[in-house]
């Protein structure tokens, strides 16, 4: 996802309030959420920035009458009593409590259904909008002080009978959305089944139905493998993600290309009422294989981003069984689906394996795992130790892992152990990585 990603890049401010909001309204509020949450000992953010904490409870309680010291000490009793009552056992929200790594809970108020996707509003510096499968787009403020609304609603237009991997799956706000207030996403409609690349006008405050503009439609034959992250890239051009549309062992060969989009990254135009193909396209000039395609021979890349520092392109590509594969992507490279599956032949007869590109990192599932979750190299500077590592996810186990982009052999490590559904990762402005999941809950990767 994530839309404004080009946007980001031009954003080098720092979420207003984020750690030094007020975490409740009062003494007895504080005590109340705080064990309502029972959060870790880790996990409690005086013990992540002790400073940032103290100036935080000093906003809590100035607005309370008596003086700042005799609520401090009231304060700290509370606090210590529930250090207490609380730090025995696993954490609840998913932080590990031990490890260097953890998930700091994020815009509490954004616990939906079906969140994959998280994109701060340009031009906006406390909304952001909440992408759910299911079609709603939810405004939120992300230091809570708002509650959330509709940004816009396009379930009427998904296709009435989703299966698992379809319905709305990405979304991504204009380059120039503070003037043109253009927003696009993708989404799987029905009747017949495909999957739809559409622009709409964001208006006094949401998205309207009427302004919808149909850009791209994909005849697709099957309800998996859609990809459907929409990014657009520091060149100012949309991506599209396309997984093969196939069911298990992809028979159609669909990610190889001429005939289809399918199993690709496609790179789009869209400064105009409908889309162009860039003139540097690496297809552009080439008879034979469609001109949108950037990149072909992947299976499911679900979610790919751009590296804010170098521009470099990035995606996760879902596995088979054998193998779950990260892949550096380069114009006009064949990754390989469904010839290899990971670093491995996948069909064993006939398998060619000659101009084909090898993931930079491939894992076999293990345990839990089933399908990664493609995220970011790290560019932040909270844990600037993994400046330049590629943090991804395993969606059923939870397990968020890292490797060193430069140096990825034998460097990759698990960083978080969260036993959360990981559907997503998104950028803030400041570099730091949100983490989207299927659990009702947003959280920011974090140092425990
Ligand atoms: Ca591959």
């Amino acid at each position: 996802m994530i839309g404004s990603r080009a946007s980001y890049f031009q954003n080098t401010a720092v979420i207003p309030g984020r750690l030094l909001q007020p975490y409740a309204s009062s003494t007895r509020e504080y005590a109340r959420r705080a064990l309502a949450e029972r959060r870790s000992c880790a996990a409690w953010p005086m013990r992540r920035n002790p400073l940032r904490w103290l100036v935080g409870v000093l906003e809590t309680i100035r607005p309370f009458g008596g003086s700042a010291a005799s609520n401090l000490i009231k304060l700290a009793v509370v606090t210590f009593v529930i250090i207490g009552c609380s730090c025995t056992g696993p954490a609840a929200d998913g932080r590990s409590g031990e490890g260097e790594y953890g998930l700091a809970p994020f815009v509490r108020s954004a616990a939906f259904d079906r969140m994959l996707g998280f994109s701060m509003i340009p031009g906006e510096e406390d909304s952001a909008v909440v992408v759910t499968q299911n079609g709603k787009i939810w405004r939120v403020s992300i230091t809570d002080r708002v509650a959330p609304s509709l940004f816009g609603d396009v379930s009427s237009l998904l296709t009435r009978h989703p299966e698992n991997e379809e319905g709305l799956l990405g979304l991504a706000f204009s380059p120039e959305f503070e003037s043109d207030r253009r927003v696009y996403v993708y989404y799987s409609a029905g009747d017949p089944r495909r999957g739809v690349l559409s622009r709409f006008l964001a208006q006094n405050g949401s998205i309207s139905l009427d302004s919808q503009r149909i850009l791209l439609e994909v005849p697709q034959t099957y309800g998996n493998h859609n990809g459907g992250e929409v990014v657009f890239g520091p060149d100012g051009f949309l991506y599209l993600s396309l997984g093969d549309g196939e069911p298990r062992n992809g028979p159609g060969d669909h990610a190889q290309p001429p005939d289809t989009l399918l199993g690709s990254i496609l790179r789009l135009d869209v400064s105009r009422e409908s889309y162009a193909i860039p003139a540097d396209n690496p297809f552009a000039r080439t008879s034979g294989i469609r001109t949108e395609i950037y990149a072909y021979g992947l299976r499911n890349p679900w979610r790919f981003s751009f590296d804010r520092q170098t521009g470099e392109l990035w995606t996760g590509d879902v596995g088979q069984d054998a193998w779950e594969e990260v892949d550096h992507i380069i114009p006009g490279g064949n990754f390989g689906w469904s010839v290899m599956e990971g670093p491995a032949c996948y069909k064993s007869v006939d398998c060619d394996t000659s101009g084909l590109i090898m993931p930079v990192h491939a894992y076999p599932p293990e345990g839990s795992d089933c399908a990664v979750i493609g995220g970011y190299i790290y560019r932040g500077e909270a844990l600037s130790e993994l400046d330049g590592w590629y943090v991804y996810a395993d969606f059923c186990s939870g397990r968020i892992s890292a490797f060193n982009a430069n140096s990825p052999q034998g460097t990759d490590r698990m960083l978080v152990d969260s036993h959360r559904k990981v559907s997503s990762f998104s950028e803030l402005p400041d570099g730091e990585l949100v983490v989207v999941t299927f659990d009702n809950a947003l959280y920011v990767l974090s140092r425990n």
